[in-house]
């Protein structure tokens, strides 16, 4: 069963996170009517230094210089101002349009390594760290240290999404006396839908201190409170999460959306121990680190693809050798079912076409691959019926499970149209979630859903899975498909013309 399934997602799904009404404690942040510039609501430490600045105008407030600045602001995404000197505190600044207001946000300037040549010499060192990685595995156990080396977090992970949204640790990097998360799989609600839509948007976030109380919006104008910070950087976050992290024995966190083709990919997870900071610099740096891990992942998941490919490309010619005469489907087979299977690495292959019926290599009895050829009958004529669980499409193919958990189908579109069909035995599987994610589930309708208590490993088997079938081995069995239906066409001409 899927966990995720079992639990009230929507409550976790429809909490407004990007209009929290706060930021988190170590900022400020200022919200400009940007006609006349004045400042008409604000945020920040309880030390008042913003709130006392409701009611001037953004230059009375900071500065002649910011007002051009902000004039200049694009119509989405933030953009990073010069920084400001107040009282002897020095304060980076980010500024970005949210509705009819501007928002500048203040965040503490830290002692990191500044943007100079060095820092950025230091870049260019890390992303060769990734440009040199030998496989995906490899990557990202380097992309692990590289974020690490970046931002000082005792515990740096490559947390990818897999299917159903749930996800695993893929890469990690830690200092010692960290416990390991690695291959450990988490659930999708663990990061619910609308965190996972804004992280594509806002793709670095920083959680400080997990124990320090949020600073509310206050102002002059009714209803500001309930401004949009979908860009911003401080944000205070989902007081679900923070509980989450508490629980995890985290003290600050810190996450880089990993985005591949438009669609969230992963994300570098990091945790610390204690509370901990990262400059505008590092954000930013991080980043742009992340989108070179995006581009070095697509780089790398293409040379597989490209190198499975020649490899299937040269066994096709053994399968088209070994076709039989095309009057009956059993002589048509009878050769070339044995490559056929081997081809995209099935175990068993089976053929329907009208009431004749072929299988050989390890497949369901005649009745079920007649039932399954009627499911995949219409579908597959268009694109390939794939699937690597088999039953959760077809549920009374649990009955089979240990023969075919997996099924690749193509339809050759042959006078009567003949449903080819692939499959692959139950492979058993062990996953390790972190914490045991089917409990915790609430037994009261409408009762807040609280984060685990524990996330000690908790080992669960999974059954009626087959080992996935690649996206070469996919393309592979509609090109065959379609290569076996031009041999057998030529054939065809080829015996009337000698018939004349
Ligand atoms: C957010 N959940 C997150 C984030 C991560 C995770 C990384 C982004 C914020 C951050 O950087 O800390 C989850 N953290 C993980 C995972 C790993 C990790 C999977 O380190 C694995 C390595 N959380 C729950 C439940 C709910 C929930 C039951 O467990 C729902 C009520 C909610 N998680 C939740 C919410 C957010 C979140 C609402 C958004 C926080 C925000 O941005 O405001």
């Amino acid at each position: 069963p899927n966990p995720a399934d079992a639990r009230d997602l929507t409550a976790c799904d429809r909490e407004p996170i990007h209009v929290p009404g706060s930021i988190q404690a170590h900022g400020h942040l200022l919200i400009v009517d940007p006609g006349d510039g004045r400042i008409v609501g604000a945020a920040g430490r309880a030390d008042g230094l913003t709130r006392d600045m409701i009611g001037q105008t953004l230059s009375q407030a900071l500065g002649g210089v910011l007002r051009n600045a902000i004039d200049d602001l694009p119509d989405i995404g933030p953009v990073p101002l010069a920084p400001v000197m107040i009282d002897g505190a020095s304060w980076d600044l980010l500024a970005y349009r949210s509705g009819a207001h501007v928002v500048i946000e203040m965040l503490p300037a830290l002692d990191q390594p500044p943007l100079d040549a060095r820092f950025l010499g230091r870049m260019q060192a890390l992303d060769a760290v990734l440009e040199r990685a030998s496989s995906l595995p490899d990557l990202m156990r380097n992309a692990a240290g590289v974020f690490r080396q970046l931002t000082g977090h005792a515990r740096v992970m490559i947390y990818r999404f897999i299917d159903d949204e749930a996800g695993a640790v893929v890469g990690e990097s830690r200092a010692e006396g960290m416990g390991t998360f690695m291959n450990h799989h988490f659930p999708a609600s663990d990061i619910p839908r609308q965190a996972r839509a804004l992280y594509v948007r806002n793709r670095v976030r920083v959680i400080a201190d997990v124990h320090a109380p949020v600073q509310p919006i206050t102002g002059s104008v009714p209803g500001i409170e309930a401004i949009d910070l979908s860009d911003s950087m401080l944000r205070s976050v989902s007081p679900v999460h923070l509980h989450y992290l508490r629980n995890m024995g985290v003290g600050a966190s810190a996450s880089m959306s990993i985005i591949k083709d438009g669609a969230l990919w992963g994300l570098v997870a990091c945790h610390h121990p204690e509370p901990r900071d990262l400059s505008l610099a590092t954000r930013l740096a991080c980043q742009s680190l992340a989108d070179s891990l995006a581009r070095q992942i697509r780089l790398r998941e293409e040379t597989v693809l490209y190198r499975e490919r020649i490899r299937l490309r040269a066994h096709e010619d053994t399968v088209l050798a070994r076709l039989g005469p095309d009057d009956q489907l059993d002589q048509f087979f009878a050769q070339s079912a044995g490559p056929l299977a081997e081809l995209v690495g099935a175990d068993g292959f089976a053929a329907v076409q009208g009431s004749e019926l072929f299988s050989s290599g390890s497949c369901p009895d005649p009745a079920a691959l007649r039932h399954l050829a009627d499911h995949v009958r219409q579908s597959a004529a268009i694109t390939p019926f794939v699937s690597s669980n088999l039953e959760r499409v077809i549920p009374a193919a649990a009955a089979y499970r240990d023969v075919a958990s997996g099924m690749l189908s193509v339809t050759m579109s042959t006078e009567v149209p003949t449903i080819l069909m692939w499959f692959r035995a139950e492979k058993l599987q062990v996953v390790t979630w972190a914490g045991n994610p089917h409990k915790d589930v609430p037994t009261v309708p409408g009762a807040t859903l609280e984060p685990r208590a524990s996330f000690a490993a908790w080992s669960d088997e999974v059954r009626g899975k087959s080992r996935p079938w690649t996206a070469a081995e996919v393309e592979a069995a509609s090109r065959l498909v379609r290569l076996m239906l031009e041999a057998r066409s030529s054939r065809r001409i080829r015996r009337l013309n000698a018939e004349l």
